[in-house]
C-alpha cells in the first residue's frame, strides 16, 4: 500500500489570501532552488509527479499545499538563491514567504532539503535561525545521496548534524535511489503527529 494513499494536491499559492486555511498541522520543505524538495515529496508520498519536478532551477513559483490526510499537510516551496529568476519575483517570493512563515500556527515541523554535494547556505541557517526563534522542530534531508560515495556520505553527515547540533536532526536521502525514505516519513510522521496506515 502507498505510503499515504490519500495524498492529493490542495492549491498554489501566490498571496498569502490564498494559503489553505491554518488548522491542524503541516511540514514543509525549505531549501536551495533544485536541491531537490519537490522529488523529495515525491519520494516520500511514493506519488510521483504530485509536486513538479525539474533540471532547470525555480521550478516551484508558489506555495504548493497537499494534503496526505484530513488536516494534516506537505508544503513545497519555491527555493531560494536562484540568481535567474527576475529580480520583482525574487522579491515577491521573499515576502510570501516570511508571511508564511510568520503567521503559519500550523506548521510544526520544517524539512530542510540540501544537495549533499554543497555546505549549508547562509539561507538555511536563516531557516535553522527562524526554525529555533519560533520554536519549530528541524529536520535536515541531504539528498542526492546517491551521488556520493559511502565514505563521503558518512563525513557529510557527520558534519552536518556536528554543524547543527541541538538545533536540528539530519539523515542522508536520495529520491532516485529511494535511501533514507522510512526514515524521513518517520521523522514526517512524528511531525504530523499521524499514525502508519493499518495503526501502530
Ligand atoms: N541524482 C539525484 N538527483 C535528484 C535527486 N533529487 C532530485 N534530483 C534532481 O534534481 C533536480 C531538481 O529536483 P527538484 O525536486 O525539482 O528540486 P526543487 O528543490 O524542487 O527545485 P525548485 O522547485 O526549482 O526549487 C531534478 O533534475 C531532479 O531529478 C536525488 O536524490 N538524486
Ligand atoms: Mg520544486
Amino acid at each position: 500500500m502507498s505510503a499515504f494513499p490519500h495524498a492529493r494536491y490542495l492549491k498554489g499559492a501566490h498571496e498569502p489570501q490564498q494559503f489553505v486555511e491554518d488548522t491542524g498541522a503541516e511540514v514543509c520543505f525549505a531549501g536551495r532552488s533544485n536541491s531537490g524538495k519537490s522529488s523529495a515529496i515525491n519520494a516520500l508520498t511514493q506519488r510521483n509527479g504530485l509536486a513538479r519536478t525539474s533540471k532547470t532551477p525555480g521550478q516551484t513559483q508558489l506555495i504548493n499545499f497537499f494534503e496526505l490526510e484530513p488536516d494534516r499537510r506537505l508544503v513545497d516551496l519555491p527555493g531560494y538563491g536562484f540568481a535567474k529568476v527576475p529580480r520583482p519575483l525574487q522579491d515577491h517570493w521573499k515576502r510570501l514567504l516570511e508571511e508564511y512563515f510568520t503567521t503559519r500556527e500550523s506548521l510544526t515541523g520544517l524539512f530542510i532539503v540540501m544537495d549533499a554535494r554543497r555546505p549549508l547556505g547562509e539561507q538555511d541557517w536563516q531557516m535553522l535561525e527562524f526554525a529555533r526563534a519560533r520554536g519549530r522542530a528541524v529536520h535536515l534531508l541531504l539528498t542526492k545521496a546517491d551521488k556520493l560515495n559511502r565514505s563521503e556520505a558518512a563525513t557529510t553527515l557527520a558534519r552536518a548534524r556536528r554543524e547543527t547540533k541541538g538545533m536540528a536532526t539530519a539523515q542522508l536521502f536520495s529520491s532516485t535511489a529511494r535511501t533514507g525514505v522510512d526514515e524521513a516519513r518517520k521523522q514526517l510522521r512524528e511531525y504530523l503527529r499521524v499514525k502508519k496506515p493499518g495503526g501502530e
